[in-house]
This record gives C-alpha cells, sequence and structure tokens, in this order.
C-alpha cells in the first residue's frame, strides 16, 4: 500500500530546501507526500539578503480542521522549519491523524554552526522542544541538538560525547535519535542514531566530499524519512539518506554560481533502488 506523510514546513520558493526537496524526494520513495505550508518566503534565510516572507500560522488550524472533518490520516509526519512558535500547537493537534504504528518524525531545522538562522528566536527552541517530546523521531544536526539539550556547542565532539548527546536528546522521548554531520576522523562525515528500546547506536560514515552546502541537511532527512516510512531498517536508512546527499554534492562540483543548494535531481534515480 502507498504510504502517506504530510510534511510541515516553510516553502522556499528559490533556494532548494523544506518542501521544494521534501515533495520531490519522497514523491520518488513512492510516497504520497501530503503539505502542510507554514510560510511562504521568497527565498531561505541562508544565503540571501531581503528574503521576504509571508506567514501562515492562522490558516494551519482551518486546514488541518477540514482534514479532521474529512478524516484524512497518515503515515508519517515530517516536521521542517518552522517560523512562529503559535504553530507548534497546530502540529501537536495534526498528531492525532497519525494511523497505528505511523511515525511523528521532527527534524528541528533551526540552525547551523552553532547559531539559529536569522529569522529565529529563542521561542521557536522553547516550541521545537515540545514537539520533540511527543515525537517517534528527532533528526538534529549538531548545532540543534546542542540548543535542544543545553549542551554547549563545539566543532568537534568525541564519539562519547555524541552518545550522551543522542542519550539526551532520547531522555527528552523519541525512540529515535538521530544526529548529522558528525564526525569523528579527517575526511569522513555521517550519521548517528540511538534507539532507546533496543539500546543500540547505529553509525554510517561516508567521504567528506567538497564543502559544506546548503540544503543538505533537508535533503538528508526527506530520504531518511522516507526509508523509515517505507519500513527499511535505520542502518539502511541512514545509509540512502547519506549517500544520496554525497551524490548530490557531487553532483554540484563545479558549478560555482550554485551557491544556494546542490543539483539533487540528477540523483533521483538512485532513489529507486533500496
Ligand atoms: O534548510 C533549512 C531551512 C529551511 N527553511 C528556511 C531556511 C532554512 C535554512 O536556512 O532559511 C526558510
Amino acid at each position: 500500500m502507498t504510504k502517506k506523510v504530510v510534511s510541515v514546513q516553510d516553502i522556499s520558493c528559490y533556494g532548494q530546501c523544506s518542501l521544494t526537496v521534501a515533495l520531490p524526494i519522497l514523491s520518488a520513495m513512492g510516497i504520497e507526500t501530503v503539505i502542510l505550508p507554514s510560510s511562504v518566503l521568497s527565498t531561505h534565510t541562508g544565503c540571501f539578503d531581503g528574503f521576504t516572507v509571508h506567514d501562515l500560522t492562522d490558516e494551519m488550524p482551518k486546514i488541518v480542521n477540514h482534514w479532521q472533518k474529512e478524516r484524512i490520516s497518515f503515515d508519517g509526519i515530517y516536521t521542517g522549519y518552522i517560523g512562529d512558535s503559535r504553530q507548534f500547537e497546530t502540529i501537536l493537534s495534526l498528531r492525532n491523524q497519525l494511523n497505528d504504528g505511523g511515525l511523528f518524525i521532527v527534524d528541528p531545522a533551526m540552525g547551523d554552526h552553532g547559531r539559529l538562522y536569522p529569522a529565529l528566536t529563542e521561542d521557536i527552541v522553547e516550541g521545537m522542544k515540545t514537539i520533540v517530546s511527543k515525537a517517534d523521531v528527532v533528526l538534529p544536526n549538531i548545532t540543534e541538538a546542542s540548543f535542544l539539550t543545553g549542551y554547549e556547542y563545539s566543532e568537534n565532539y568525541s564519539k562519547e560525547q555524541i552518545e550522551e548527546l543522542l542519550q539526551k536528546l532520547s531522555g527528552m522521548g523519541p525512540r529515535y535519535s538521530v544526529i548529522t554531520g558528525v564526525t569523528f576522523e579527517e575526511g569522513k562525515i555521517g550519521a548517528s542514531c540511538y534507539d532507546k528500546e533496543t539500546g543500540e547506536y547505529t553509525y554510517y560514515f561516508s567521504d567528506f566530499v567538497d564543502k559544506v552546502h546548503h540544503g543538505t541537511g533537508d535533503i538528508f532527512s526527506s530520504v531518511f524519512v522516507g526509508g523509515m516510512v517505507n519500513g527499511m531498517s535505520v542502518y539502511d536508512s541512514l545509509r540512502k539518506a547519506s549517500d544520496f546527499v554525497v551524490a548530490s554534492i557531487k553532483a554540484t562540483i563545479g558549478d560555482d554560481s550554485h551557491y544556494y543548494g546542490v543539483h539533487f535531481e540528477s540523483v533521483i534515480p538512485t532513489l529507486f533502488d533500496n
């Protein structure tokens, strides 16, 4: 049966992140993808000045209420960038529409390199904690994990510190805590997962290629969500997501005009295989 996932995040019209990457990726993985846009921006806020923002906080509960009346339900709820803290309540009410065995997956897309994204404030961190506490899966990078847990941010975490951070996240609620952008040795980067039900840590590392690219967190999360909702193992979901990000970055090398995202389109066919 085709799985159905609703993704709650902004539409950055230009810039290859959030819904404009989640939609094609989840669809390519055979998942019916429903969207609940949280805002519409002219571009993402990562490397453009003067971006416009149209907030959709008031529209979101109306959309969810209509879906509730229509008895529409989901196999997954996947949240990303949230620009207004009033939206967390709507997300929690949407959670009632999750099918049995469905996954509530929170990518707390709030920042990178130790800082919050420019348009975000502390109340987003506080609100994000409320939905993380109800999530099955949380998918932060190291910056976001530090904001959520109160850990001091550092570029260099030891394996023990990452595992402590994973434990802290799982103590907030989720069964699966995944931290992305983890590196313990030069030239390798990957993701780590702690499953608090089995007590198991899972790692997947790839070669670090080129430089840090914007939008790769959203691409990783979209593929990981697709894998988990389709019933793949944690390891295979980490592998598929990491390999897809690396292939997308490789497809972008040499195109300096593409500073704001990665060319993931040409590697979409690799999503069709396990
Ligand atoms: O990629 C995360 C993201 C999503 N949405 C918006 C952003 C960013 C990162 O900068 O600005 C609007």
